[in-house]
């Protein structure tokens, strides 16, 4: 049987959209995308608002309806298609608790940074790492990641598959680390003591970010967005050949925030 239609209505930087893109490409799916241009508010206008009342991405359209909350559609992929949760249903479980906890008590502090960015406040970046890795390690206390880990340094998750905390937890802790890398020329997690809750979830992250499907969503995103759907983008006149995903972070925020 023929896979339905999937249009995936995004945002190239957004890391709520990359949750879905990565499943979507986790998943191996087909889909087409358009990219919805933040910068120049078009997430407000009639168009879109049509589509999406709630005025943010992802949505996804499926069958003449419209679909959106990053979380509710990647439940809305494993009942459409299956293979984004593992098939235990007590693994199930256990994945909707900890992705959900760290979607409500981690993420928040996520944001901090574009605030510490535009004061260039390095103790604000301090206190702001130090915040995150206590969250974090309570996580992974809680969700036993470091026994994963020990068991096998290459694991994801939930062992060799991409899953539901994958995709729900990593897209937002890399493009916290990213944004770090490209404005302060740090590494966030060296800013706090690497205990050893640390350093595990640090090699489970480097791990599902160094899968194909991650990289198709960030550094080597595939498509690009269609030209003249996202002017920064079109501004910086990337090709396949020379789109650099830091780059385009750089250019992000001095737009955003330096003009
Ligand atoms: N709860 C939503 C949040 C989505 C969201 O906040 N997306 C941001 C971009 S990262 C957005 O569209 N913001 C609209 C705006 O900038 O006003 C989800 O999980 O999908």
């Amino acid at each position: 049987m023929s896979q339905p239609h999937l249009k995936l209505y995004g945002n190239t930087l957004c890391p709520y959209v990359q949750r879905v893109r990565f499943a979507l490409e986790a998943l191996k799916l087909q889909y087409e995308y358009i990219e919805i241009d933040l910068l120049a508010q078009k997430h407000l206008k009639e168009e879109y608002l049509a589509i999406n009342p709630l005025a943010c991405v992802p949505t996804i359209n499926i069958n003449n309806s419209n679909l959106y909350e990053s979380l509710v559609l990647l439940e809305f992929l494993e009942e459409q298609f299956g293979n984004v949760f593992p098939k235990d249903i007590i693994k199930r479980a256990q994945q909707r608790i900890w992705a959900n906890y760290y979607d409500q008590n981690v993420i928040g502090s996520i944001w901090g940074i574009f605030q510490i960015y535009t004061s260039k406040d390095e103790q604000g970046l301090k206190n702001l790492a130090n915040k995150l890795a206590e969250e974090i390690r309570y996580w992974v206390k809680q969700t036993k990641l470091s026994e994963r880990v020990k068991n096998n340094p290459k694991t994801f998750y939930e062992g060799e598959q991409l899953t539901y905390v994958d995709f729900a937890v990593v897209p937002h802790t890399r493009y916290l680390e990213d944004i770090v890398r490209v404005a302060f020329n740090k590494e966030i997690f060296d800013l706090v003591e690497n205990d050893d809750l640390i350093k595990d979830f640090r090699i489970y992250i480097n791990n599902v970010a160094s899968s194909e499907a991650y990289n198709k969503v960030t550094h080597k995103l595939s498509p690009l967005p269609a030209h003249g759907e996202n002017t920064l983008f079109d501004s910086l006149n990337f090709t396949p050949e020379t789109y650099d995903y830091s780059k385009y972070i750089r250019a992000y925020l001095t737009k955003r925030f330096d003009s």
